[in-house]
Parts: structure tokens; C-alpha cells; sequence
């Protein structure tokens, strides 16, 4: 297999590096000195990541030891990455000979303690994202407005105590027919807040557009479409609880016997958990795995949700994607391996996924490419629908494709274009859930006779 490359790009960092110091989320920090570390004072809370540009790791082979040190990789390059690292993590990572230089803070970092109550509001410029009580506000009115086509069901609680939701829409909603079910789930890392903006989006869409819209209508007629909109509502709240971005990734779940919080709600998925070198047993890093498969409250909930959809013995739900940011990437499974078929994957099954990957990414412009093209992950979503439910499932990062384009944090204005944007590739998702084979010519060799 022929390694891509994440965002499809060969420029090397310092390019990126100095777009992003012209960009204006760059000149919102300029109180940060691009290579100072933040000091620890007696006021100050746990130690909080921050962004790098590392040069050196050129293969996946490089990146997936890069990211065995517990860094998170959130941008990759022809010879360089970006990553999310604590000061610790960044020491390993030139121990292993890459340099590093730290990028800007999002606006308004701070590593202080809340001073405003919590989840009051996203910081200036950035209004328009939806804190939890304003989605779940939104939710409950378009619930209230269409409940022929759009029922909302607690499906648990996280960590904290915050319900996490899942919307059915389709006509005759409250009944449960015998028609292709698809799944969209959002924010699974706390700091990635345009993908709860995504599931709004769609909530809106397919309310707004049913009887006037022929495709949307056509979905509606013979889908049941869910969507979660929000996996980790308390590491999102505390993102945003000071008043100023904190670039958190993990839940809110304390790890015994230590002070570290949080769990890579992306690497604790019951399927070849922690299997791989593609996730971090320590429970300070990036992407800790969680004590145990499925030990996130959050990651339980949602799989017992899509186990309940297994009904008489059959998985209803046929696709599904998982939206993150960034880096515009169209992702398929596995993540745990670099092998494109084996066990829990054939052929067919592979070319499916890459056909409509590159389906769906020619519609929205993303980079379509195997998940593990950019590192191994262990304990990841999609390896999990896909390797436990044999539901075709795929990773969208979102908007944007670089630091330099705002990173995990993109002003509010970019929202109506970007959930957009995924506009086409989502009805091509809901159009060919009946039967994914279609899309290489296998309806009559896989589908026949349901
Ligand atoms: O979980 C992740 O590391 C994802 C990518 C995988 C789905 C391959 N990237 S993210 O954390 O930057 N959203
Ligand atoms: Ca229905
Ligand atoms: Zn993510």
C-alpha cells in the first residue's frame, strides 16, 4: 500500500509554522512567546498540552513511534507532524531526535483555574458554537417542532451526569421499521467543537428540508437515521469552563490512584484494545486507553446504544460516520494495522470502503485514505463498528487542513460553510446504506434477497 500523506500535503512545517504566525489566531496569542512553557504557579490546575511542530518523522512507521509516547497527532505532513504534548511528553519526543518547536496557544490559553461559571459561553469570536445547555436547548426545540420525524432518547449519562442523547429521524419515528439504519456520532475529543456544530447542522437540514427536499425526503421515507451529537459533553464544557480554550482532547474521568484525568474516549473501544502500540497505557498522555476496554462511561453507553440496534440477530445500522477535526481527511478502517485485508477484512469489503471513501471525499474536497496511513490507533470507533458490528464506518476531519487555518479552534464564521460542506457526502452515505456493496457493482452478490 502506497502511503499518503494527511491533508494531502508535502510542504514541510516551516511554511506552516510561519503561515500560522501571519494568521490571526496566531496574532490573538501574541502574549505567547512560541517557544516559552508556561511556568506552574500555586493558583494553577494539572498541566495542560500544547501544540508542536515536530520535524523529522517522514513514514507511518515514525509517526506511530512518535505517537507511542502518548502525544497526540493531530496534523501530518511530508516530513513533519503537529502534535499535542505536555511538557514531559515533548522531552521524550526530542529524546527520540525530532526537533520541536512549540506553536501558539488558542485563543485566550489559559492554564488558570475557572473563573467564570461553567459552560457559561464559548470566548469572543466564537459565540456561535453551541455549549452543551445551548445545543441541548436547540435540540429540545426542533424536537418540539417536528415530532413526526424527530424523536431524542437519553441513551446514558457521562461521567459528570450529563445525559448523552441520541436523535432518530425518520418518518414514523416513533415506530421501529424495517429499514437501513445509519449512525452520525460527534465529539468524541472535547477540543474538536465544529463536529457538535456538524450534528446540528444535519438535525436542521433533514428537519427543515423534509417535503420540500426530494432527497432528503427520499432518506427520511426509508432510513432511520441516528445521530449523537455530542460523546463527550464534559471534556467539551471543560474546554471552554475558564473562559479561554484549554486544548483538552480526553473526557473528564479521574485515573485511580493517580491525578491525571481523562480517558482518549478514541483509543478505550472494546475491539483489539490496546493491541498495537496505537494508544498509551499511561494515564497522563494524550491518548490514554482507559484501564480496561470500554472503561469510559461515555464509550459504554454508546456501545450498548449500537448493540441495541442489533435486532433478531441483525446489525440494522449498515454505515456510519464519526466526525473530528482537523485536517479534512476521509478515514476507513483499520487503524490497527497497515495491512489493507485480513483477518476481518476482505477484498470486497476493502474496496467497498475505499469506494466510497473516495466517493464521499471528491464531494467535500477531504484527502481519502486507510486510517492507519497515518498512524497506528488501537481502540478506535471505526475499528470497532466495523471489526465487532460489520458496520461501515468512517472517520471525517474536518475543517481545517492545517494549524495555519485555525486548528482544533477556526472562528465560529466558518461554521455555515463547513458543516455544508458535508452536505453531499452524507446523503451519498444515506442513499447507499440499503446495499454499500453497490458502490462495486456487488448488489447482487451481497444484498440479494433483503
Ligand atoms: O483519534 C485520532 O487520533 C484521530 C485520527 C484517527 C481516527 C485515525 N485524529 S484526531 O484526534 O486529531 N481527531
Ligand atoms: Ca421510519
Ligand atoms: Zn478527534
Amino acid at each position: 500500500m502506497r502511503p499518503r500523506i494527511r491533508g494531502g500535503r508535502t510542504t514541510v512545517l516551516a511554511a506552516l509554522l510561519s503561515l500560522a504566525l501571519a494568521a490571526p489566531i496566531a496574532a490573538a496569542q501574541a502574549q505567547t512567546a512560541p517557544s516559552a512553557e508556561p511556568a506552574a504557579g500555586p493558583t494553577q490546575q494539572a498541566e495542560l498540552p500544547h501544540q508542536y511542530e515536530v520535524t523529522g518523522p517522514a513514514t507511518r512507521t515514525e509517526r506511530t513511534a512518535l505517537a507511542a509516547t502518548g502525544v497526540s497527532i493531530d496534523e501530518v505532513h511530508a516530513r513533519a507532524v503537529v502534535i499535542t504534548a505536555t511538557r514531559a511528553q515533548a522531552k521524550a519526543v526530542r529524546q527520540l531526535g525530532h526537533t520541536l518547536h512549540k506553536l501558539p496557544d488558542p485563543p485566550g490559553f489559559t492554564t488558570a483555574a475557572p473563573h467564570k461559571p461553567r459552560g457559561k459561553d464559548f470566548p469572543a469570536g466564537y459565540t456561535n458554537y453551541h455549549t452543551y445547555d445551548e445545543a441541548t436547548k436547540e435540540i429540545d426545540a426542533l424536537v418540539a417542532k417536528h415530532p413526526d420525524i424527530l424523536s431524542k432518547q437519553v441513551i446514558g449519562t457521562s461521567h459528570e451526569g450529563r445525559n448523552l442523547l441520541a436523535l432518530k429521524l425518520s418518518k414514523n419515528v416513533t415506530k421501529d421499521e424495517q429499514e437501513p439504519e445509519v449512525l452520525f456520532t460527534a465529539h468524541q475529543h472535547a477540543r474538536e467543537h465544529l463536529t457538535v456544530e456538524m450534528s446540528l447542522y444535519l438535525l436542521n437540514e433533514f428537519t427543515s428540508k423534509y417535503g420540500s427536499d426530494s432527497r432528503i425526503t427520499k432518506m427520511l421515507d426509508s432510513r432511520e437515521i441516528w445521530i449523537i451529537p455530542d460523546l463527550n459533553p464534559d471534556g467539551g464544557e471543560y474546554d471552554i469552563a475558564s473562559g479561554s480554550f484549554r486544548s483538552w482532547r480526553k473526557n473528564r474521568q479521574p485515573n485511580a490512584g493517580t491525578s491525571e484525568v481523562g480517558t482518549d474516549l478514541n483509543r478505550n473501544w472494546d475491539f483489539k484494545w490496546g493491541c498495537c502500540d496505537g494508544s498509551s497505557g499511561e494515564p497522563g498522555d494524550e491518548t490514554y486507553r482507559g484501564a480496561s476496554a470500554a472503561s469510559a462511561p461515555e464509550v459504554q453507553v454508546v456501545s450498548k446504544f449500537v448493540h441495541g440496534r442489533n435486532v433478531g440477530g441483525k446489525q440494522q445500522i449498515t454505515a456510519a460516520i464519526d466526525f473530528h477535526t482537523y485536517s479534512e481527511l476521509v478515514l476507513w478502517p483499520f487503524g490497527f494495522t497497515n495491512d489493507d485485508t485480513g483477518d476481518g477484512m476482505t477484498q470486497d469489503e476493502h474496496d467497498t470502503f475505499a469506494t466510497l471513501g473516495k466517493n464521499m471525499a471528491a464531494t467535500n474536497g477531504y484527502t481519502p485514505e486507510q486510517s492507519s496511513d497515518l498512524y497506528i490507533t488501537d481502540g478506535a470507533i471505526d475499528d470497532w463498528l466495523w471489526g465487532d458490528q460489520k458496520i461501515f464506518a468512517y472517520t471525517f476531519e474536518m475543517f481545517p487542513s492545517s494549524f495555519g487555518s485555525g486548528g482544533f479552534y477556526p472562528k465560529d464564521s466558518v461554521i455555515p460553510k463547513e458543516t455544508s460542506r458535508n452536505r453531499e457526502a452524507v446523503l451519498q452515505m444515506l442513499e447507499t446504506a440499503d446495499c454499500v456493496y453497490r458502490v462495486i457493482g456487488k448488489e447482487g452478490q451481497y444484498c440479494k434477497g433483503r
